[in-house]
């Protein structure tokens, strides 16, 4: 049998210490969590990455946190200084800033990239030391880009794993990818991987175009979705692949009956009015502001959905310690706070704005209750808000408005409302046709929706990236083991 062996910046929780030799373990909120979590809970392997905290790993509350997981967690250390400069500095203030096109966010510091390299090769020892030659090894997303050609570099057998690597995040047209220092390093680095996969076509193409730039000469052979590079006479293979949610979890928790409660008392929380949901991690590529000078706007020039409208804004904190991101949330208190003081009325609110994240019950409480998601980053890889709100609409009703540049876009535009999310008058325009869509169109298009969300769902897409990975370097096409376990994480004391 294939071991699957997931490697990814972060582990699926965080340790924290709470006090002399107490520890906490809180799971990690977001997108990649959310998908790949639930495949290795299914199918078992093992997951390596980062428990969050700097410095000496405890051993012991970290066994005990992982004890019921269902599958085997090897940890990587960091440093603070590896934490600011890998972590916080190449990773989050190049490499993301960059990818979401919005360069001007970027801080190129030359002393990012060592440190970059530096861990990704801590990461690669990791592999190393765990994996075995017929071992599928799956490296996720943009802070683990140099993990190959680490692993290349080291004079082992084991340099002759087979090694796939799946993007989360968009990958960026040339201009903009042109601007970054270590262009053709960065290039030369993912095509020491055998499969590379990402979110869209767009990715793909954004991608091979950049290859096509910056390292001329290199062969790109395309058949309809199908290419592959000739690189140092290896062949690397590109697909997209986008990733889906565990659908039938979503449905049947929205069903449920703690769910229906809670979601009953939302919606009578507020009486006449329609609900609209806004759900991101503290981020600025996710619209935020944008959203809430939309809403502002619709409410100025539309007075019919004063006091028949109520946002529901949810920002679940990330990344506080990063100073940008602390300037961020105040802009969105400020918008918050204008709104709300221009247009509250004694019976009316228009944005309810909470900054924490919501229990599992309550998120999707959130999502059955409410009669409208309103998503629009500037740029996202997929946006998996917006497939868990299809999951949740049980009884099919709902408009989903989503920007044009979420990857999420190029599934559901048929039915989706998709907006430009620089665009604020136009997003105005779309919540009050939203608002004013009758229940049978929105049933149509909801359904259209929810058929593609529960098709194309997160196992579908491990499969498709598998399929695909099967037959690299000589491996056999086995199919993976496959069993279910449970996965829960608890508080525990040294
Ligand atoms: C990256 C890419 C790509 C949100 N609020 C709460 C909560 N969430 C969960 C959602 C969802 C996840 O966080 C967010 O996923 P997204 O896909 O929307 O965004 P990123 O975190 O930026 O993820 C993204 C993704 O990777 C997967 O490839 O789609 O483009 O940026 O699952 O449910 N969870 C809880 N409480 C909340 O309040 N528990």
């Amino acid at each position: 049998m294939n071991r699957l062996i997931i490697v990814s910046n972060r582990l699926p929780f965080a340790l924290d210490s709470a006090g002399t030799d107490l520890w906490t373990v809180t799971p990690a909120v977001g997108g990649l969590v959310s998908a790949v979590e639930p495949v290795l809970r299914e199918r078992g392997g093992t997951w390596i990455g980062w428990p969050g905290i700097a410095g000496k790993i405890p051993q012991g509350p970290l066994a005990e946190a992982t004890r019921d997981a269902g599958y085997n967690v090897v940890p990587v250390a960091l440093s603070e200084t590896e934490r600011d400069e890998f972590y916080y500095g190449y990773s989050n203030e190049v490499i993301w800033p960059l990818f979401h096109d919005l360069q001007n966010f970027c801080n190129f510091e030359p002393a990012y990239w060592p440190a970059y390299k530096q861990v990704n090769e801590r990461y690669a020892d990791a592999i190393i030391r765990n994996a075995q030659p017929d071992d599928f090894i799956w490296v996720h997303d943009y802070h683990l880009m140099y993990v190959a050609q680490a692993l290349r570099e080291r004079s082992t057998s084991r340099n002759r794993l087979a090694l796939t690597f799946f993007l989360h995040i968009p990958f960026p047209p040339y201009d903009i990818f042109a601007k970054l220092p270590q262009q053709r390093r960065l290039l030369h680095a993912l095509l020491q991987f055998d499969l590379l996969g990402f979110q869209t076509r767009r990715d793909v193409r954004n991608f091979l175009q950049c290859v096509r730039r910056v390292m001329p000469g290199t062969k790109v052979l395309s058949r309809g979705d199908t290419h592959v590079i000739r690189f140092e006479k290896r062949k690397i293979r590109i697909g997209h692949f986008p990733i889906g949610i565990d659908f039938d979890s979503f449905e049947n928790g929205a069903k449920s009956e703690a769910v229906t409660q809670r979601s009953q008392r939302l919606r009578a929380s507020f009486p006449d009015c329609q609900l609209m949901l806004g759900s991101d991690r503290l981020d600025y590529s996710k619209g935020i502001p944008e959203r809430l000078r939309a809403f502002r706007d619709a409410l100025e020039r539309y007075p019919e959905m004063r006091s028949r409208v109520v946002l529901i804004q949810i920002v679940v904190p990330s990344r506080v310690e990063i100073p940008r991101y602390h300037e961020f949330k105040g802009r969105i208190d400020r918008l918050v706070g204008d709104i709300n003081g221009r247009f509250s009325t004694s019976t009316w609110v228009p944005v309810q704005y909470h900054f924490r994240g919501l229990d599992r019950e309550d998120l999707l409480a959130h999502y059955r209750a409410c009669d409208i998601a309103f998503l629009t980053p500037l740029k996202d890889g997929m946006n998996l808000v917006a497939k868990e709100y299809c999951a949740c609409r049980t009884d099919e009703d709902g408009a989903l408005i989503l920007s044009q540049f979420a990857g999420a876009a190029e599934q559901l535009k048929p039915d989706a409302l998709l907006v430009n999310p620089y665009d604020v008058e136009q997003m105005a325009d779309t919540i009050v046709k939203a608002f004013r869509m009758s229940p049978a169109e929105r049933t149509v298009r909801m359904k259209r929706m929810r058929r593609m969300v529960r098709k194309e769902n997160v196992f579908w897409w491990v499969d498709s990236f598998l399929k695909a990975g099967a037959t690299l370097g000589g491996r056999s096409s086995r199919a993976f083991e496959k069993r279910r376990g449970s996965a829960t994480l608890q508080s525990v004391k040294a």
